[in-house]
């Protein structure tokens, strides 16, 4: 609105003008003044034309105007797509390598899963075997510490059947110039403290008497290396020639000797059912608490005694 009051202003405007101009012109030539006006009469009438065509002229600049924006615009915009475009493919590009990278480490993982599969099978079995090989290696050290024992015991008998030689009855046990029998044979029966005391003498020899420790644990000692380890029981005690018999609780060797130190088991004596007058050793754990007293008449095993013989000893 304010642009087309405008146009009229100036429309006027010229108009003034052209008036002012022919009151100026009547005095210089009549034919150049008819020609003048006949000019402001034509200029007169294409005022609109010219307006029209200012205004298409505007039109126009502003058309131009938008068309350079748009197309300034659209360059831009075309910039962009293509930067897109080239990091779209760029990105498609990362995009197949990193699922190449992706897929081949996918592999990797899967044939590292299988080698550390079949690793710890390994370890498995070789954690199976070092357990065999810990179980052999102590069976093994069990049996070499047995057969240690075993040869320590043969080598004893060995000496004892060496010093014996011409000294001791066959299968009796030399032992600072003394003589014992141990009836430890399975073909020996059990007999009473009386009976196992005739034995003894039919050898000329009597039941044993335990003078000093050394000789308590001697005694212990070869009835175990004898394989008379046995689990306690009273029946797998030896007889000696200790009884008590004569006055309860007074125990006297064979010789009329008291008994002064005594290497009683735990518990014992307890004259069991007030009955046990005779005292049996047994081949204990402790060498020093391995007697009992039992009922005389109970078949035991037994132990002899005798001083070496005479004859003297001649070895060859
Ligand atoms: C028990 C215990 C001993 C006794 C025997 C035999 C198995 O041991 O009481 O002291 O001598 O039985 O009667
Ligand atoms: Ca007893």
């Amino acid at each position: 609105m304010a642009t087309s009051e405008t146009s009229e202003n100036k429309a006027k405007q010229t108009c003034n003008e052209l008036e002012i101009q022919e009151d100026f012109t009547t005095d210089i030539h009549p034919l150049y003044s008819r020609m003048s006006r006949f000019t402001v009469r034509e200029e007169l009438r294409s005022r609109p034309n010219r307006l029209a065509a200012i205004i298409l002229g505007l039109l126009n600049v502003v058309f131009i105007l938008v068309i350079t924006g748009l197309s300034v615009h659209i360059d831009r915009v075309s910039e962009t797509h293509n930067t897109l475009t080239l990091n779209s493919s760029r990105i498609s590009s990362q995009l197949a390598h990193l699922q190449s990278e992706h897929s081949s480490l996918t592999e990797s993982r899967k044939t590292l899963q299988n080698k550390l599969d079949e690793d710890t099978k390994k370890i498995t079995s070789l954690q199976q075997n070092l357990n065999t090989m810990t179980k052999l290696k102590n069976d093994l050290s069990s049996q070499n510490q047995n057969l240690q024992q075993e040869k320590r015991k043969l080598q004893s008998q060995i000496s004892n059947l060496e010093d014996n030689c011409g000294r001791c009855l066959p299968n009796w046990v030399l032992m600072n110039n003394t003589c014992y029998y141990f009836a430890v044979s399975d073909a020996v029966l059990r007999k009473s403290w009386a009976a196992g005391r005739q034995e003894c003498k039919k050898n000329g020899a009597d039941l044993l008497v335990i003078n000093t420790k050394e000789e308590q644990e001697f005694i212990v000692d070869t009835l175990k290396t004898l394989r008379y380890n046995l689990r306690f029981h009273y029946t797998n005690g030896f007889w000696m020639g200790l009884k008590d018999d004569h006055t309860e609780g007074t125990w006297k060797w064979l010789n009329g000797t008291n008994m002064t130190a005594g290497y009683w088991m735990p518990g014992e004596p307890n004259d069991d059912n007030a009955a046990e007058d005779c005292a049996a050793v047994y081949p204990a754990a402790h060498p020093l608490r391995a007697w009992n007293d039992a009922p005389c008449s109970y078949p035991l095993k037994w132990i002899c005694e005798k001083e070496v013989d005479i004859t003297p000893h001649n070895p060859q």
